[in-house]
């Protein structure tokens, strides 16, 4: 199991981390995923067949794009 913090810059609300939740959450391998409004970090736990590429396209996709 993995667990990795990402900076997406573009959460402003609610409904931003809501989103993400639900969205990454969706995908296959996903553990547990926790969005913070206040610091704008996204908290993933992961094992396989999810990955860092996996989830970092779907941020992006969703339009929530991870800081590099
Ligand atoms: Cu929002």
């Amino acid at each position: 199991m993995t667990t990795v913090t990402y900076l997406v810059p573009a959460i402003s609300c609610g409904h931003c981390t809501r989103t993400i939740e639900t969205e990454l959450g969706d995908l296959q391998g996903i553990q547990s995923v926790k969005a913070d409004q206040a610091s704008k970090k996204v908290e993933i736990t992961f094992d396989m067949p999810a990955s860092e590429d996996a989830i970092k396209a779907l941020l992006s996709e969703i339009n929530y794009p991870v800081e590099a």
